[in-house]
């Protein structure tokens, strides 16, 4: 934590050596087990956090409900200035903070900075979007009545956030519930707990500041059983879960239970389909940020390079010298591209699916293999790996968060690549590099890729938080962030207003007294 001034950065963020992990706001509590959180850079400890406790949940549910009671009548305009506010302390708190995401997470220092420059975004976004929920005027059947709808707040909006994303993901929740007056209760990542820790303690500020009640902004601490506090709670409306899709199969069952609504955002198998007419240095640039950038693991990672077998040599050739030009060490280094994976579970499974593409009959083009030595202390840095492979391949079908590229051949017509990219569970992102309209237009036609998220001449990963981002199939079906996805968010309600003095009934119906 010495390193690149990591020390500074923790104690700006209000890092201390044991963190209180339960947040009502301003007031700290907690009582259960220490989670201790290593950095993969190094392998050091950093601080640790104390989980929450059912009680400290209870004590979190009564001040966000009655935190709700408040705040909900708070003009939206109004809120939306809480979250301007909250927007300008992300500012200031920018390079501490993203520091803090690449010492806990792993992820470069440009890329942590990039995190909190979407937590920026959302808020600027949230801001303006406070004065336009707007529902319609609609055209009433009935003589002398209007009828019109309108989004009321919702309540307390639970947060179950992963590692990769430690605090952006959040700041798309909370910036767009907060406007529609929602409060929120966040369960980070067991993974990076100080990340919601720093955060935390910067709201709170804002809080403070504008002498708001506790309960609007919280923090719980934990693993799933925490999480399951949230999602079997009648008093918590709306789940908004990232993760995997194994997590989002059971939070999605306990919810629907309850018939609460969740908000799912779970794994992706992103492909980039390589036409005959791409731009291959496009492609090379995509491909590579898309594979190895946050060393595979965000949910948009290019897992898989559909390439026509006309210039399947070509990008293979040039995808493959790219690899060479990779450097891989310390991520605060801004020297380096790839960084390590999040701990040594990752890095297991990292192995296990490039002896898996072998097994399989897969062939590899860049060696993988775990580093060592000087500076790879953790014991988390990989290779990015590059293997020739069948889409059919069971490790192909299966989400590994980690960089492994796999390169896949199609012949003939745009439809077969087509074919091969959605012929996975997951629906997440996609994109095609072509100079072709046709070929660009069939691919976002209805007929075309089956994925939330669909990109021509750009790569799979790295979307902008002014689009709904989501997906398909296995990733959920959720979206979150831009365009319209804060209705999500807010209960919708139909009103009817007869300003006659008849009482006429819907559908002509006669009932005389
Ligand atoms: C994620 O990996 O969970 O599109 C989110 C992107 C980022 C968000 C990824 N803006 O890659």
């Amino acid at each position: 934590a010495e390193q690149f001034g990591m020390k500074e950065a923790l104690g700006l963020l209000g890092i201390k050596e044991v963190n209180q992990g339960t947040s009502t706001g301003n007031q700290w509590f907690s009582n259960g087990e220490k989670i201790d959180s290593y950095s993969p850079v190094d392998g050091q400890l950093i601080a640790s956090v104390t989980a929450t406790t059912r009680e400290d949940y209870e004590q979190v549910m009564q001040a966000a409900t009655e935190a709700f009671k408040t705040f909900r009548l708070m003009p939206a305009p109004k809120r939306g200035e809480i979250v301007r506010q909250f927007g300008e302390k992300l500012r200031q708190y920018k390079e501490p903070l993203g520091k803090l995401v690449s010492y806990e997470m792993g992820k470069s220092y440009q890329e942590g900075l990039g995190e909190v420059q979407e937590m920026i975004d959302i808020c600027d976004f949230a801001v303006g979007l406070s004065r336009q929920l707007n529902g319609s005027t609609l055209h009433s059947e009935r003589f002398g009545h209007r009828m019109y709808d309108q989004y009321h707040p919702l309540g307390v909006v639970g947060i179950i956030s992963a590692f990769n994303f430690p605090v952006a993901v959040w700041s798309w929740n909370t910036a767009l519930a907060w406007i529609c007056g929602d409060v929120c209760v966040w369960k980070p990542s067991e993974k990076t707990p100080l990340c919601g820790i720093a955060c935390q303690n910067i709201i709170a500020e804002v809080l403070k500041e504008n002498n708001l009640p506790e309960g609007i902004s919280c923090l719980i601490n934990g693993d799933y059983k925490v999480g399951e506090f949230m999602t079997q709670d009648k008093r918590v409306p709306l789940v908004s879960a990232t993760g995997s899709t194994r997590m989002g199969k059971i939070v999605a069952q306990e919810v629907a239970g309850r018939l609460g609504r969740s908000l799912l955002e779970l794994g992706g198998n992103n492909a980039i389909i390589v036409t005959p007419d791409a731009d291959i240095k496009m492609t090379v640039i995509g491909a590579v940020f898309g594979a190895v950038g946050t060393a595979g693991q965000r949910c948009t990672s290019t897992r898989r390079l559909i390439i026509h077998e006309s210039i399947y040599d070509k990008v293979k050739d040039a995808v493959v010298s790219a690899y060479g030009q990779l450097r891989i060490g310390n991520p605060l280094d801004q020297n380096n591209h790839v960084g390590p994976l999040i701990d040594k579970h990752a890095v297991e499974m990292y192995n296990n699916a490039l002896e898996k593409v072998v097994a399989e009959g897969g062939t590899v083009l860049v060696e993988g293999g775990v580093l060592s030595g000087d500076g790879f202390e953790s014991g988390c840095y990989v290779k990015p790996a590059i293997a020739e492979a069948k889409n059919e391949f069971e490790i192909v079908q299966h989400e590994t968060f980690a960089p492994v590229l796999y390169l896949l051949k199609y012949s003939g017509d745009v439809e077969n690549a087509i074919d091969i990219q959605n012929g996975v569970a997951q629906g997440l992102s996609s994109a095609i590099m072509t100079n072709n309209l046709r070929e660009a237009e069939k691919f976002l036609s209805h007929a075309g890729s089956d994925c939330g998220i669909a990109n021509v001449n750009i790569g799979t990963s790295g979307a902008e938080i002014g689009g709904a981002f989501g997906g398909e199939k296995e990733t959920g079906g959720g979206r979150e962030s831009g365009s319209d996805a804060w209705k999500v968010y807010m209960r919708r309600q139909t009103n009817t207003i007869n300003y006659t003095t008849d009482l006429p009934l819907a559908q002509g119906i006669k009932f005389d007294l």
